[in-house]
């Protein structure tokens, strides 16, 4: 089993994957062969795709990568690990296989069989679904294309690669099925997922934390914690859904999401880890003296988690959403992990609590639970948060150090549901629009602490090598060791308009 796949955080694989093909200019396990209409459609996007990663994906200049790459899928091993070029990397089309006895295990068509096409009255609604996941993919690698230049190893670097290659294949599993099950419309929205750029003015990208740059590190480390783990419990309801094909793409992504929380998880631990190692080093807890020592401190990681944990809680929608109502009852987005629950699966007679405020005050009410199922899912979202934080505390802990991390409250700094246009403080307390004025710079990265983490951001690309504000990792990716040269970069480097040593010179 490689390192990758321990982390704990994907289901485990549940089946065999039928073989895929690489013989085929879009390597796919869907039989494209056999539909020349989808085939050619798929052809003509692919130059698209290109041109767009060239455009907008990693600006870093390399060689090749050593990449994992999909194969033919077991369940002790589906991937094979090689060098790759970035450019060449096989981005294609891989379903789970076919369960042909799979039947609805929710809403209105509970018990029924699965659905092998859309049903016409659901079409404007699964298509909306299938887009705004599509929409989210290209975003985090556009977010995240200038990050190559100051990574603080190879191994990192490598790491960053493989989620923004996979992303790009997500984006394919969404545009497949767009182009394969809406015809015209179809088409149009997969060229449009091209189209949006993340934080652009005119075309944004859809939803909101997917438009915030990702500035650093840090942030990136953070938001492959908080946002991708958003994409593990989002695609865990469309793994449940009717649409027989959206549902079997989204348990594979599923398997390839694993490795994006991975690289959040060690990558803030490793981070904390270097902090406590230099205030133990220094007996120091002074924020300006850990900085000095070229670490980065602890107040301002958790200012870094405030805001990654905030913009990710928006992405769940409203608390009450009429929206998530009609999704599940339709039997287009389940619950995380609905064949477990036990209860009816349709929910008409249910009811759970979900805050708001009202009157200055957080007050709890009892609604429909088919109105309150984002915040049904957002529960299980912060539940596995909380994993992390601990994880992370260990190493306070284990220093003998009192600090301590902490998720802020759920209505803290947020844009979408509840507490939308509400002041609250990272404890839960509701407060006024001067006093969140007088107090935000201490709860969410202020432009100084964001040049601080900047001015530490340096590339170390030998062989081994770690910045100094990052702990080590303990082992290699698929059994290699650490300092294993996991990405050449090309030669070009030295005289490249954005490389990082040069920035800094
Ligand atoms: N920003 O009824 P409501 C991932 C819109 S991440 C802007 O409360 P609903 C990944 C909403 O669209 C997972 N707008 O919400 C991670 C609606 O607009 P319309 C992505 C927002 O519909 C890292 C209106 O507000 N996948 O995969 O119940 C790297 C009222 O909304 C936002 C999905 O999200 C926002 N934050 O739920 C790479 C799954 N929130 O329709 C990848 C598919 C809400 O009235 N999407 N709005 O014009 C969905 O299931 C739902 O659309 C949402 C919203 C959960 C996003």
């Amino acid at each position: 089993m490689s390192v990758e796949s321990r982390t704990g955080d994907a289901p485990a694989p549940s089946g065999p994957l039928s073989t895929i093909d690489y013989s085929e200019r879009i390597p796919n396990n869907v039989n494209l062969a056999g539909d020349r209409r989808l085939q050619r459609a798929l052809e003509s996007w692919q130059p698209k795709f290109l041109d767009w990663w060239r455009t907008l994906g990693p600006t870093l200049p390399t060689k090749d990568v050593y990449l994992r790459t999909a194969t033919a899928v077991g369940r002790d091993g589906w991937a094979h690990f090689d060098h790759v070029p970035m450019e060449d990397y096989r981005w294609g089309i891989f379903l789970a296989e076919q369960d042909p006895d799979r039947t609805i295990s929710f809403g209105q068509h509970k018990g029924e069989p699965a659905w092998q096409e859309v049903p016409g009255e659901y079409r404007a609604e699964l298509m909306r679904l299938i887009t705004v996941q599509g929409d989210t993919e290209p975003a985090s690698v556009e977010q995240q294309r200038i990050l190559g230049n100051t990574a603080p190893s190879l191994y990192d670097l490598r790491n960053l690669f493989q989620v923004n290659v996979e992303e790009g294949r997500h984006l394919w599993a969404m545009v497949y099925l767009l182009q394969a099950y809406f015809g015209r419309e179809g088409r149009a929205e997969a060229e449009q997922l091209l189209k949006r750029n993340s934080g652009d003015l005119d075309s944004p990208r859809i939803l909101g934390a997917f438009n915030e740059a990702t500035t650093d590190w840090l942030q990136f480390f953070m938001f492959t914690y908080f946002t991708d783990r958003d994409g593990k419990y989002q695609l865990g309801t469309l793994k449940e859904s009717a649409f027989d094909p959206l549902a079997r793409t989204c348990e594979f992504m599923l398997k390839e999401e694993a490795h994006h929380m991975f690289v959040g998880t060690t990558g803030v631990q490793r981070t904390v880890e270097r902090t406590v190692q230099v205030m133990v080093e220094h007996d120091t807890a002074d924020e300006a003296r850990v900085l000095g020592h070229g670490a980065i401190p602890l107040e301002v990681i958790q200012k870094y988690l405030n805001f990654q944990f905030s913009v990710s809680m928006d992405l769940f929608g409203s608390e009450r959403s009429t929206n998530v109502a009609a999704y599940y009852t339709a039997g287009l987005k389940g619950r995380w992990q609905e064949t477990r629950r036990k209860d009816d699966h349709v929910l008409l007679d249910a009811t759970r609590e979900v805050n708001t405020v009202r009157d200055g005050a957080i007050v709890s009410e009892v609604v429909p639970m088919l109105t309150a199922l984002n915040a049904d899912l957002r529960d299980e979202y912060v539940a596995d948060c909380e994993n992390g934080v601990r994880r992370w505390n260990q190493e306070m802990e284990d220093a003998g150090r009192p600090e301590r991390l902490y998720l802020p409250h759920e209505g803290f700094h947020r844009k979408v549901g509840a507490y939308a246009g509400h002041h609250l403080s990272p404890h839960g307390e509701i407060i006024t629009a001067e006093q969140w004025a007088a107090d935000a710079d201490r709860w969410l990265p202020t432009e100084q602490d964001r040049a601080d983490v900047a001015g530490l951001m340096v590339a170390h690309y030998d062989l081994g090598d770690f910045a100094g504000w990052i702990a080590a990792p303990k082992v290699g990716i698929n059994d290699q060791p650490v300092e294993f040269d996991y990405v050449h970069l090309a030669e070009l480097r030295s005289t490249g308009p954005t490389s990082a040593e040069e920035a800094l010179a």
